[in-house]
């Protein structure tokens, strides 16, 4: 809606002018955003308070970094971009970790920041908060624009939008110069430049010679496997995705928030046989899964290579819509350039109704050992050890996601993250969100707050006690907006265990302990939420049974035994350990 402004010159006939602030909101609002998350001050206050007033949902947080990272999962969520609303300078940069995050995992975000007087900033003669923020944000994301003139905000806006979601999703930055608001125009000129962006992210389609290549690799394996990436998830081809590992009969893996795409209980999961499948599958289907480290780029010893660079000899296809994903890593003997639902559908098509099982050695030897493997991961479970440790702690947690499969799970931390991802079975696509491609710790709390807003579903957010840390404050968020959000602390006292000793026995603890016994429920409780302290199971169950019941904000204190938890979890090799001990 255009404001209707006092008219400066002409008194006889009253001017309808429109503004920089409204022109920002229209445009946003024309091309169906109604979420912004931000934090106010100098100089988009008024743009919060406008928004606000305008209609649009306006979520304000304690720290920009955690509003950026509510905006990128809000992203991923709905394959539109998040937006997130900072302030100049250092504001700008809290939200940038989180827009670079968000382009390194494929997540469409866009970061608009108002900036300082350009003249000033440029000569660098010292204005308040001065940064040449659209330089610092080039390299970190997809791609950065700066708008000087009311008149060019519509075009700023489809630019953005179009560069967060075509192609392969990212980050963008927006650049608005504090001037740029309260600039007027005429309201029929503004409301006229303004574009809806016609299909933000169009198709594309891969080539047939490329899916009939892909199809006679397939059609060759003896022991194939597909792997399903979080591209696959964003790519919302569920049903089609499904009935490729369905009429193929071919096991499948899937990456961390992949899981759910199908049920994890299916039959054809391999997750339960992860260290099995990558060494001795012989024709791997990539589907928006990057050969990154997560899967040891494709090669050394987790392929069956015989050291860490050796080629396992798979052969892979590749399902990416970016073209240079190819050989990244190694060689892509098939790569199938386009999205994952028009190559899917594609695929699907060529395999038509006859297409035949892979041998049955292989998936009865896959079945055999995830069988094994979950009968194993079951004796864990029935255990109750005292104090509780993870494994009895996830095992309630994996029951209450079994009985609330639409909740949404938000997890991140070391251990914490590892166990939770290989216990707690998803059932539906889309639901599990955690560190990502970066195993970067923070995204806890402004994950947890998008996922409520963006869903209206409950959320739990299982959280290692050094990665709550991060975003801790936005419990103050969860309780003023209300959310739904239940977050549990494994609470071991420390980053990775609580025991770690300082070898010099002076009074500074060792640099991984934290107090010992924090009452973290404590936080919650000062905002007016629920605060619960669980030493067993059985108060656990009952802390998120509740919280989901009642859908009110609750963070449960889970004690958890301190020695639990080993070095990085899963990733120790990462963390390099000093060869001399001095
Ligand atoms: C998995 N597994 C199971 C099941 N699911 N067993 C029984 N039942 C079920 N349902 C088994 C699986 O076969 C593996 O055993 C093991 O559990 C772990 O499985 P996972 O998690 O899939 O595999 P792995 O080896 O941990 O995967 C590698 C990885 C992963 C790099 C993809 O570790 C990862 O995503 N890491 C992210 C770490 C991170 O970002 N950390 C944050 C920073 S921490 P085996 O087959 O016997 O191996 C800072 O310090
Ligand atoms: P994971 O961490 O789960 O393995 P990655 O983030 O490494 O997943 O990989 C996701 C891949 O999916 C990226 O290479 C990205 O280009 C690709 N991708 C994202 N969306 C689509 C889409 N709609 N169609 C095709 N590829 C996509």
């Amino acid at each position: 809606m255009s404001a209707v402004l006092s008219p400066v010159t002409t008194p006889a006939a009253e001017v309808r002018l429109t503004d920089g602030f409204h022109l920002v909101l229209d445009a946003l609002k024309l091309n169906g955003i109604h979420t912004i998350y931000g934090l106010p001050g100098i100089p988009i206050t008024d743009l919060t308070r406008m928004a606000q007033a305008e209609g649009l949902r306006v979520i304000s947080f304690r720290h920009e970094q955690n509003a950026g990272n509510a905006a990128a999962i809000a992203g991923f969520m709905n394959g539109k971009p998040g937006v997130c609303l900072t302030v100049s300078a250092p504001g700008f940069l809290n939200g940038l970790t989180a827009l670079a995050n968000a382009t390194t995992n494929c997540f469409p975000m866009i970061l608009i920041s108002g900036s300082s007087e350009r003249e000033i900033v440029d000569l660098q003669q010292g204005d308040y908060e001065e940064m040449d923020q659209l330089a610092i944000a080039k390299p970190l994301c997809k791609a950065a624009f700066r708008v000087l003139h009311a008149d060019d905000i519509g075009v700023g806006i489809a630019r953005a939008i179009r560069a967060a979601v075509s192609g392969r999703p990212g980050g963008v930055y927006l650049d608005l110069p504090a001037k740029l608001f309260a600039q007027t125009m005429d309201a029929a000129a503004g409301a006229a430049s303004l574009i809806q962006v016609v299909d933000p992210a169009p198709r594309q389609i891969p080539a047939p010679d490329a899916i009939q290549r892909a199809l006679d690799l397939l059609k060759s394996a003896k022991k194939p496997l597909i792997l399903l990436g979080k591209g696959a998830a964003y790519a919302r081809a569920d049903d089609d995705i499904r009935a490729l590992v369905e009429r193929t009969g071919i096991p499948y893996l899937p990456m961390s928030m992949a899981k759910g795409i199908l049920p994890d209980t299916h039959e054809q999961s391999a997750a339960a046989a992860r260290s099995y499948v990558l060494p001795e599958a012989d024709v791997v289907l990539l589907i928006g899964a990057r050969l990154n480290w997560l899967l040891s780029h494709g090669k050394g010893k987790t392929w069956g290579g015989k050291d860490h660079k050796s080629w396992g000899g798979q052969k892979f296809i590749q399902i990416d819509i970016s073209p240079t994903e190819m050989d990244s890593n190694v060689r892509i003997d098939a790569p199938v350039v386009g999205d994952i639902g028009s190559c899917v559908a594609a695929l699907l098509a060529g395999i038509g109704s006859q297409w035949p099982k892979p041998p049955s050695e292989w998936t009865s030897a896959v079945s055999e050992r995830r069988t094994k493997n979950i009968a194993k991961m079951a004796e864990t479970l029935a255990k109750d050890p005292k104090p509780m440790n993870f494994h009895s702690a996830l095992n309630v947690v994996r029951d209450i996601v079994k009985a609330n499969p639409d909740a949404m799970l938000v997890n991140e931390g070391a251990n914490a993250l590892d166990f939770t991802r290989s216990i707690v079975d998803m059932y539906k696509p889309r639901k599990r969100l955690d560190v990502g491609t970066w195993g970067v710790m923070g995204i806890g709390m402004g994950f947890a707050v998008a996922a409520a807003v963006e869903s209206g579903q409950p959320v739990i957010a299982i959280e290692g006690d050094s990665a709550f840390g991060f975003s801790g404050m936005e419990v103050e968020t969860i309780c003023r907006y209300n959310l739904p959000v239940c977050v549990v602390i494994f609470n071991n006292n420390g980053v990775y265990r609580g025991t770690d000793v300082n070898p010099k026995g002076g009074p500074d603890v060792a640099p991984t302990v934290f107090v010992k016994d924090a009452r973290y429920e404590k936080l919650m409780e000062a905002f007016g939420g629920v605060g619960v302290y669980a030493t067993t199971p059985a108060e656990l169950r009952s802390g998120m049974e509740e919280a989901i019941r009642s859908r009110r904000p609750t963070l449960i204190n889970a004690v958890i035994d301190e020695t639990a938890g080993t070095e990085s979890g899963r990733i120790t090799s990462l963390n390099p350990a000093a060869a001399l001990k001095k």
